[in-house]
Formats: C-alpha cells, sequence, structure tokens
C-alpha cells in the first residue's frame, strides 16, 4: 500500500494535482476527522495489501485456496443485507423534478441532516479517495467520479466493479484542466461520500444531488448502498446528466448474439432486480444451437449507457467493469459460465460455506452446506443457508465469453431493447412493439414481482417502468418523454421486445425452461430484426405462434404451451385499465403520445 498522506488540517492535501479535488477531499476530512488518508491508485500491490488487512481484521475471510484461488468471503451485518429503497432520496431544488417514483428531501435539508452523521464518523478509520471511471478509459462515453469511504470492501469491490485509480485519476485531471480552460468550473467529476457509519438502520440515508453531482451515502455497506459508481452515479446520477445531454442510462445487460452466418446483433435488456440480467448476459446456447454455430458474447450485466451515434443508431457500452452478481440459483447446469467466472479472484458476500471452507449457496448443488451466511452452523429450519440476495465480485475479463468489443470507445450497436419482468401470469413468453411509441408503453407499463435486492416484501408485483423504478434520476413522466424524443427523422432505433421467463402453471412451477434454452426466444428476436421471422399480429403487438420459433428439443406442458404463446383479451383490459391508473399518477408530465398509445391498444383490445 502507498506510504499513508498524514492529515493536516491546515494547509492543502497533496494527491492531486487538481485544486477542485483536493478542496474536496480537504473539506470531507475536516468534517469526518480520519485518522488517515490514502489515495487509492489501483496498483495491485495496493491490492494486496487491502486484502491483507482486511484479513487481519476479519472484514475478510480467505474461502478454499485449492478449489477457489484468491477467493474471499465477507459476512455484512445482518441488518445491512441489500438496497433500501426507503431510505433512498432524491433531492433536487424542485420537487417535481424528482417526480412521485422518487423520495424527495430540499438539498439543504438534506446536507444538513445527513452532514450531521458525518462529524467525527471516521475518526480512527482510514478515508480512501477512490478515482474511478465508469465505462473503458478512453471512451468519449465513459464518465468519472470519486467515492471517497472508509470501507476497505468497498475500495476492493470498486477496483473491481470500475476502472479504478490512476488512469481515472489522470482523466479527471485532465477534464478538470480543460473544463477550467473553457471558464467552466473544475470538478466534472461527481463527488460520492461514503461511510459506513454505525451500520444502523436507523442511521442509514442514501441521497443524491443531481444538480449537484455529488452523492451522499451513510450506515450501509451493502452493493448499491455503499458502491457508488453502481446504482447512485452510473443510473440515477447518469439518468439525470443523459436526459439534459440527449442520451440514455439505463439498468440493462448489453449482450452479443452471432448467427450461424457470423453476423453479431447487440440486444440491450431491461430487467428488474434479480430477474435475470446476468443469466441473459452470459448464456450458453442449448447444444444444438452450439453445433450449428450460434454464440453468445458477454458486454455487459448491470448498466448499459447508449447514445445516438452519426449514423442513427444508438451505441452503447457498458460502464461497469465486473459483475456484482446474484449468488443463489447459479449453477452448472443454469450458468456454467458464470461458475467459470467466479472460480478465481472472486470475493463472495454473504454466501455459505462448505465443510471445506467452499462457498456455497441454494441451488449450487445437493451438498449440505456448514455454516450460514452469518457464519453460524447451518440449520435449515433458520431458513436458506446463503441470503438470497448474496452475491460475488468479479471481473468482467474473467467472464469466457466477455465479448471483444466490450471495451471498445465508441460501444456497441444495439439492434433491439428487450424489457422482461417476473411475472407468474397473464404476460406471454415474448412480443414485439409494433414501433417505438409502443416499445416505450411497453417498457413504461412493465411490471414485476419484487426480490431480495432490495430490503421489503418480496414477491408483490409492482409497476416497474424500463426496470428502472428504483433508480431513476427524475421524474418518471419526464422520463418517458425523454425515451419518446429519440425517436427523430434519420434515427434508426432498435425494435422493441417484451418477455417472460417467469411464467407459472396452476403447480407453480415455471412454465418455461429459461436460462439457455432463452436463446429459443433471442433466435426470434433476432430474425424478427433481419424480417426473416413470422408472428401473429394482436392487439398487445406481434406474438410468435409456436411454430414460429425453433422448439426442437424443448418439453412444454398443454398449459405452456396455451399460456405462453397467447394474448388473453379480457385479462389484458384489465392491465391496460391499471396502467392507465399508473401513468395518471404522473399527471401532467406523462407525455400525451404516451396516452394516446395507451388508449389505442385499449381500444383495440376492445374492439
Ligand atoms: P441484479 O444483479 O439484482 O440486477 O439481478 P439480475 O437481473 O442480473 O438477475 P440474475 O441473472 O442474477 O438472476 C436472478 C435470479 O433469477 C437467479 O436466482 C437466477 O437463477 C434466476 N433466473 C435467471 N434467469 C432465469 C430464467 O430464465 N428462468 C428462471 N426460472 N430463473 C432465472
Ligand atoms: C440490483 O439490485 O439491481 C443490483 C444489486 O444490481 S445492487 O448493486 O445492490 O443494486
Ligand atoms: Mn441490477
Amino acid at each position: 500500500m502507498n506510504a499513508v498522506t498524514p492529515l493536516h488540517h491546515t494547509g492543502p492535501l497533496r494527491g492531486s494535482r487538481l485544486e477542485a479535488l483536493n478542496r474536496w477531499v480537504g473539506q470531507v476530512a475536516a468534517l469526518t476527522r480520519p485518522e488517515r488518508i490514502h489515495w487509492c491508485d489501483g496498483s495491485p500491490e495496493e491490492y494486496e495489501a487491502l486484502l491483507a488487512r482486511m484479513q487481519a481484521d476479519g472484514i475478510l475471510l480467505p474461502l478454499n485456496q485449492r478449489t477457489h484461488p484468491n477467493c474471499w468471503l465477507h459476512r455484512s451485518d445482518p441488518d445491512d443485507v441489500a438496497r433500501v429503497e426507503h431510505l433512498t432520496f432524491v433531492c433536487t431544488r424542485d420537487r417535481d423534478d424528482a417526480g412521485p417514483n422518487n423520495h424527495w428531501m430540499a438539498p439543504a435539508e438534506a446536507h444538513a441532516k445527513i452532514d450531521a452523521l458525518f462529524e467525527g464518523c471516521m475518526r480512527g478509520r482510514t478515508l480512501y479517495v477512490v478515482p474511478y471511471c465508469m465505462g473503458p478509459i478512453d471512451s468519449p462515453l465513459a464518465r468519472c467520479g470519486v467515492e471517497i469511504t472508509d470501507s476497505p470492501y468497498v475500495v476492493a469491490n470498486m477496483r473491481i466493479m470500475t476502472r479504478m485509480g490512476a488512469a481515472a485519476l489522470a482523466r479527471i485531471e485532465r477534464e478538470g484542466a480543460e473544463a477550467a480552460a473553457r471558464g467552466e468550473r473544475a470538478d466534472t467529476f461527481v463527488k460520492g461520500l461514503h461511510s459506513l457509519g454505525e451500520l444502523d438502520p436507523e442511521r442509514r440515508f442514501i441521497m443524491h444531488f443531481p444538480e449537484e453531482l455529488a452523492i451522499k451515502s451513510y450506515g450501509s455497506g451493502y452493493g448499491g448502498n455503499a458502491l457508488l459508481g453502481k446504482k447512485c452515479h452510473a443510473l440515477r446520477i447518469a439518468s439525470w446528466q443523459a436526459r439534459q445531454e440527449g442520451w440514455l442510462a439505463e439498468h440493462m445487460l448489453i449482450v452479443g448474439i452471432e448467427n450461424p452466418q457470423g453476423e453479431t446483433h447487440y440486444i440491450a435488456a431491461a430487467f428488474p432486480s434479480a430477474c435475470g440480467k446476468t443469466n441473459l448476459a452470459m448464456l450458453i446456447p442449448p447444444e444444438r444451437y452450439r453445433a450449428a454455430g450460434w454464440r453468445v458474447w458477454t458486454v455487459g450485466d448491470d448498466i448499459c449507457w447508449m447514445r445516438p451515434g452519426e449514423d442513427g443508431r444508438l451505441w452503447a457500452i457498458n460502464p461497469e467493469a465486473g459483475f456484482f452478481g446474484v449468488a443463489p440459483g447459479t449453477s452448472a447446469k443454469s450458468n456454467p459460465n458464470a461458475l467459470a467466472t467466479i472460480a478465481r479472484d472472486t470475493i463472495f458476500t454473504n454466501v455459505a460455506v462448505t465443510d471445506d471452507n467452499q462457498p456455497w449457496w441454494e441451488g449450487l448443488d445437493d451438498r449440505v452446506p456448514a455454516l450460514d451466511w452469518q457464519g453460524r452452523p447451518y440449520d435449515p429450519d433458520r431458513g436458506p443457508a446463503a441470503h438470497p440476495n448474496s452475491r460475488f465480485t468479479v471481473s468482467a475479463k474473467q467472464c469466457p465469453t466477455y465479448s471483444p468489443h466490450a471495451e471498445d470507445p465508441q460501444g456497441v450497436p444495439i439492434s433491439a431493447i428487450v424489457f422482461g419482468g417476473r411475472r407468474a401470469s397473464l404476460v406471454p413468453l415474448v412480443f414485439e412493439a409494433r414501433d417505438w411509441t409502443h416499445g416505450v408503453l411497453v417498457g413504461a407499463a412493465m411490471a414485476s414481482e419484487t426480490t431480495a435486492a432490495a430490503a421489503g416484501r418480496t414477491g408483490v408485483v409492482r409497476r416497474d417502468p424500463m426496470a428502472m423504478t428504483p433508480f431513476c434520476g427524475y421524474h418518471f413522466g419526464d422520463y418517458f418523454a425523454h425515451w419518446l424524443s429519440f425517436d427523430v427523422p434519420g434515427a434508426k432505433l432498435p425494435k422493441i421486445f417484451h418477455v417472460n421467463w417467469f411464467r407459472k402453471g396452476e403447480d407453480g412451477k415455471f412454465l418455461w425452461p429459461g436460462f439457455g434454452e432463452n436463446l429459443r426466444v433471442l433466435e426470434w428476436i433476432v430474425e424478427r430484426i433481419e424480417g426473416r421471422a413470422d408472428g401473429v399480429d394482436t392487439p398487445i403487438g406481434v406474438l410468435p405462434r409456436e411454430n414460429d420459433m425453433d422448439l426442437d428439443g424443448v418439453e412444454l406442458s398443454g398449459e405452456a404451451r396455451s399460456g405462453l404463446f397467447a394474448c388473453v383479451r379480457e385479462a389484458w383490459q384489465a392491465e391496460l385499465a391499471e396502467i392507465g391508473e399508473f401513468l395518471d399518477g404522473y399527471g401532467a408530465h406523462v407525455p400525451e403520445a404516451l396516452a394516446v398509445e395507451r388508449q389505442r391498444v385499449a381500444d383495440a383490445l376492445a374492439g
């Protein structure tokens, strides 16, 4: 590790050539009173030292190094295991800018409230300055930030999840100097301040100040609450910037589908948390498809930034450099690719362990774990051994199917956008929107059962437009208008689809096999783009009939065959009425074109 920079409360702190950054670090240090300040350079030596220190402090436990080289286990506080949407705020001057989809607080009040918590909170701790870049370091689409944190676990995760360290700092300094030369503010980077605090849920807030490009997070060390580059920056702040600058920051995976002719189509798909993004991004084709020459390339598994290129198409980058993926359900059968990715150099959080200290979770295999996620002897009466939101953090570079184009500075061109959620009933396997406006309605009308990724009840169906309910940094009505604004003359927009892998039968079991078999649906999507696949026009969009898709080798019950490929008018009429009520909740911000489109679909269903 670097020689730690001693803290001088008087005089400037050395660390960066960018005075605006030094000044902010100095202000934070004066507020939080850390014992030491460490500027992260992102080097392997620094990472090794950080791991060693965390091991010494018991923050990280080594896993079986023979089966899992350089893999570690972190057990979070049992009251700190998921995102906390009820404690997440968007603090804009005008409440109406945050919209009914966000909790809101006036910026001055929010700063006062959270700064009171930050006061002196780093006494005896090290303050880490973490410069990072979201997106390939040389990409014009990438954006930088600096996270200040007192959690070494957060630093280690940020090093895996972002381009963290000296190169990011150099870009921040260059952009700052360029802005200053134009007579603008030199602090162009997003400022994220994070402290574990006391890990007390009663003293926890995740606050966003999009007008100041600032984030303040206190009292949680978990995932999206604490790794500020991820949901806080790359979605909530970035969506705000994207609206101002004419691009999109979305909760989407990016995957390349290569057909036997060697042509690759890139698909961006928005599914809510724990609804299948990582799995789809890492899909392994069924055997027959593999033999025929189909290949799947992983670009990103959670976040997608895209903007129109000169050719009119949308070009996308994955702003992240790693995966913070859901462990439960990951197995050699469901996602062998993920298992290969996490075989080494991985941080596991809140998983169980076997008697020989290997990481374990429900769905992995039929071994019985020795210790549960809290380190207690496993007792099935206490619930699952691994926490349902237990996760792995791993570099994307370790993924065997990581796309050779994943780091292209200009991004990849998107051929299709796919929306989807967990819907046990009503929603068919796949349908295609008739045009962009209809597609935006389909996205805005998304709904899904809640999952363990956020604190609160699970399995409750809620509206989740574009899978962005917890992540859109501004008013949903304005967001829908922003989406519609991409439909301009000369635009070559992707086709929009909706999928549902989670339809259930009477027995409560999934009707569709999912995982690798989802490629059959992607094949239909790709062939629709190329104008080679058929479907049937219905009021909700174009649906494949069974024989429009390759279902060879898939066993489907009669119930599945009738459920997965049908639009049931009466049930959809009720759905459209509910969608109407939902949109009404966003009042005059909802673009007229979207309301008209909803009425058109409702009329078609009635007619
Ligand atoms: P976040 O990281 O929270 O954004 O989640 P995600 O959208 O990446 O979800 P992920 O791919 O991690 O999947 C979440 C859970 O859904 C896991 O337990 C998976 O095993 C399960 N899952 C994923 N794809 C499918 C599918 O096609 N069918 C079924 N039945 N389950 C799936
Ligand atoms: C999600 O909840 O969508 C995640 C996990 O990807 S977290 O980083 O905790 O937000
Ligand atoms: Mn996610």
